[in-house]
């Protein structure tokens, strides 16, 4: 067995809820049948997995080992693994490619149906957790679970790159940068010449511009109410950023005054329902393209004047960018290694995996875009 050490998040019925994560030593049993153990060697913290942390996630049991944002070399693989062996670089998958269900064999869809949102990923396929810690056993993330030295993942959700890939960059790939970049590219299909607006510039949001950038857009507003956000939304491409504190009337008013009549395609990439809402009556009434990229709070209900829709406004959601995970991200890994895009500047701090703490404070006051843990 190998022990790997591990932030172990409190128990949902936990006291500690909310305190800084504590490190313990985990037992990482090896890998079933199409199960593949990874050495993990760098991690982003993601929005999202502050959600694990807070409570706000749905569908997860505690006591649980987050991340899902990681890079790694495959250290053993089960039987019957045939995608990677030992000591090859991969991105473990937040979302599988399984290849088999009716999503996998749609050319046009990419959100496999052995995603956590149809099936619990708390624990491997067949039921049992991989991760024991103090005789007891310990729940997976998104089968993935990256703030581990070592885990173990069916082999749908992992993906071989490039052997030169410097893990230390690309584990964005695993999330924020995918989810951004192909929202714009792939969702939207963003073209030429058109205008864009992106509510919220977190990293999945800056991926987002990035994305819009690369397309051809040639307006592009960046929405936040952190206005230290708006100097490398610059950077990478916004070509106006504005906080909707500064104004008195609904920011969708304001963007239609901007624009004439509204964006050509607009993206949430906040997660709260009122902006989804002011992002769909953001865009061209006719025309226009809204995407959700942010997902919304566990449980929530959206309420929208259905005119909206009515007049021919396109709403689309978006996950992990529409791209098939185990087909494109190594492709987007080799973009990258061909210098078409470059993520590492939303990497605004690197600290070693012991001070997980420090990175999700960082993020929790708005002083990071991404934080990456090495081991
Ligand atoms: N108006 C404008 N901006 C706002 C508002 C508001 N009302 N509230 C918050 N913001 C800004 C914040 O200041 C911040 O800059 C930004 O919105 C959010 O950024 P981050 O850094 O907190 O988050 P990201 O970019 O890492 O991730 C955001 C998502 C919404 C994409 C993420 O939380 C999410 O929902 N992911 C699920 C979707 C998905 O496909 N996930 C794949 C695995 S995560
Ligand atoms: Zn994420
Ligand atoms: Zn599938």
């Amino acid at each position: 067995l190998w022990r790997a050490r591990v932030p172990r998040y409190t128990t949902q019925s936990d006291e500690g809820m909310g305190k800084p994560l504590s490190i313990e030593e985990v037992e990482v049993a090896p890998p079933k049948a199409h199960e593949v153990r990874v050495k993990i060697v760098a991690t982003g913290i993601c929005r999202t997995d502050d959600h694990v942390l807070k409570g706000s996630f749905p569908n997860i049991d505690y006591p649980v080992i987050p991340g899902h944002e990681g890079a790694g070399i495959v250290e053993s693989i089960g039987e019957g693994v045939t995608c990677v062996k030992p000591g090859e670089k991969v991105i473990p998958l937040c979302l599988p490619q399984c290849g088999e269900c009716s999503s996998c064999l749609n050319p046009d869809t990419n959100c496999c149906l052995k995603t956590h949102l149809y099936e619990s990923q708390n624990l491997m396929p067949d039921k049992t957790s991989r991760f024991t810690c103090k005789g007891k056993a310990i729940h997976h993330f998104l089968w993935i679970s990256t703030f581990s030295e070592y885990t173990v993942m069916p082999d749908s959700a992992i993906a071989r790159i490039d052997d030169d890939a410097p893990l230390d960059k690309v584990c964005l790939f695993g999330c924020g940068f995918s989810t951004g970049y192909g929202a714009a590219i792939n969702t939207a299909k963003v073209k030429p010449g058109s205008t864009c607006a992106i509510f919220g510039l977190g990293g999945v949001g800056l991926s987002v511009v990035i994305g819009c950038k690369s397309a051809g857009a040639s307006r592009i507003i960046g929405i936040d109410i952190n206005k230290d956000k708006f100097t490398k939304a610059r950077e990478l491409g916004a070509t106006e950023c504005i906080n909707p504190q500064d104004f008195k009337k609904p920011i969708q008013e304001v963007l239609v005054e901007m624009t004439g009549h509204g964006v050509d395609y607009s993206f949430e990439v906040i997660g709260h329902t009122d902006t989804m809402v002011a992002a769909l009556a953001s865009c061209h009434m006719n025309s226009g393209t809204c995407v959700m990229v942010g997902a919304p709070p566990s449980g929530s209900q959206l309420s929208f004047d259905p005119m909206l829709l009515f007049t021919g406004r396109t709403w689309k959601g978006s996950i992990i960018g529409g791209w098939k995970t185990k087909d494109s991200i190594p492709k987007l890994v080799s973009g990258y290694m061909e210098k078409k895009f470059n993520p590492d500047v939303l990497i605004t701090h690197t600290l070693p995996f012991d001070k997980i703490n420090e990175g999700f404070e960082l993020l929790q006051s708005g002083k990071s875009i991404r934080t990456v843990l090495l081991f």
